[in-house]
């Protein structure tokens, strides 16, 4: 894998998201030139001294940034992770609105400086984010989506490696739908190797030993247990450190990527849907093919009557959320 020449990754919000992408980006070599910009310009300017002073050890990347937004200029893809914190007594809904008009006098902004440049949402709450930049930019959808379920699906993965044993990379499962309460995974397209987990299941319940294999075979029980997991795990990390900020930093890096190389990587990021399984107008997180075009085109998955209508649940939610904010 190589950095494509002159590729240029401007990252909005310099907080614990914004600068652990960038440090991912760098380490991974996802970009030529990482640009962080943010409001606050004692902390940007700090942040992007302690990067800079690292780029010995991490190949042929510069940083750069400020609190000037013309550092964005010409940017291939935008990352936003700009975003208010919450206050005490301050509603995910009321914090989603404070977000919004951030995002209202940005975007505009952003494609003035950056007018070929992919746009990628990592603020929450991002389904609604994704709508609302899409709305504000004029882009089409396919050039502003957000992050969605990449990151979920990564825990998810993981999960599964550890259960059964195997390789994270030859774990094959998405969580499709809100990036939030009503994701679901989509148990019935996971594999693992070239094994459908169903009939991984059958396997080991068949003839498989918890001695010989180390694993035992999944219940519906463990796979609601895992579902779960999966959905409480960012509560678990903010429980213990405040913030979650390395796994979405390395998920932005990869999806930063996959534009910046052309990739047609399949990533189930959130992005204006039309007519996708019956749900228009909302954005959601299904699998995607993500070239330098932003997202190529989105993958019909067949669903299972359960997951489809998990996903129209999915997708009430996330209507009702804009309803509310006037989207
Ligand atoms: P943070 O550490 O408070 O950083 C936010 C940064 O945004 C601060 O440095 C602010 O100064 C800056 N900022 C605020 N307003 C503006 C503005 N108008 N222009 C430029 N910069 C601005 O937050 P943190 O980095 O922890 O989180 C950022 C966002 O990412 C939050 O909305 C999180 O909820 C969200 N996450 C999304 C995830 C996902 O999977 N989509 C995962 C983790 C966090």
């Amino acid at each position: 894998m190589s950095v494509i020449e002159n590729s240029k990754l401007a990252i909005v919000g310099a907080g614990a998201v914004g600068t652990s992408l960038a440090y991912a980006a760098l380490i991974r070599e996802s970009a030529r030139e990482v640009a962080l910009y943010d409001i606050n310009s004692t902390k940007v300017a700090a942040e992007v001294l302690d990067l800079a002073h690292g780029t010995q050890f991490t190949g042929a990347s510069r940083v750069t940034g400020g609190d000037d937004l013309d550092v964005v200029s010409d940017a291939n893809v935008v990352v936003i992770t700009a975003g208010a914190r919450q206050h005490p007594g301050q509603s995910r809904l009321e914090m989603a609105g404070v977000n919004v008009e951030i995002l209202r006098d940005l975007m505009p902004k952003l494609v003035e400086r950056a007018p070929d440049a992919i746009f990628v949402l990592v603020t929450n709450p991002v389904d609604v984010l994704a709508v609302a930049a899409q709305q504000f930019s004029g882009l089409p959808p396919a050039r502003v989506f957000g992050s969605g379920t990449v990151l979920d699906s990564s825990r998810l993965r993981w999960m599964l490696s550890e259960r059964v044993g195997v390789a994270i990379s030859n774990v094959h499962a998405l969580i499709v739908g809100e990036h939030g309460d009503s994701e679901f995974p989509l148990w019935s397209q996971a594999r693992i190797g070239p094994i459908s987990l169903a009939d991984w299941m059958l396997t080991r319940s068949a003839g498989g030993s918890a001695s010989s294999s180390g694993s035992v075979p999944f219940t519906e029980a463990e796979f609601e247990s895992i579902a779960e997991d999966v959905k409480n795990a960012a509560y678990r990390v903010i429980e213990g450190k405040g913030a979650t900020n390395y796994a979405i930093g390395l998920s932005g890096a990869r999806i930063v990527e996959a534009v910046l190389r052309d990739e047609g990587a399949i990533l189930p990021v959130s992005s204006v849907l039309t007519d996708y399984r019956g749900v228009s107008g909302v954005a959601l997180s299904v699998p995607s093919v993500i070239d330098a075009s932003g997202i190529a085109r989105v993958i019909d998955v067949p669903f299972s009557p359960k997951e489809q209508a998990l996903f129209e649940h999915s997708a009430a939610t996330l209507r009702a959320s804009l309803d509310t904010l006037g989207l």
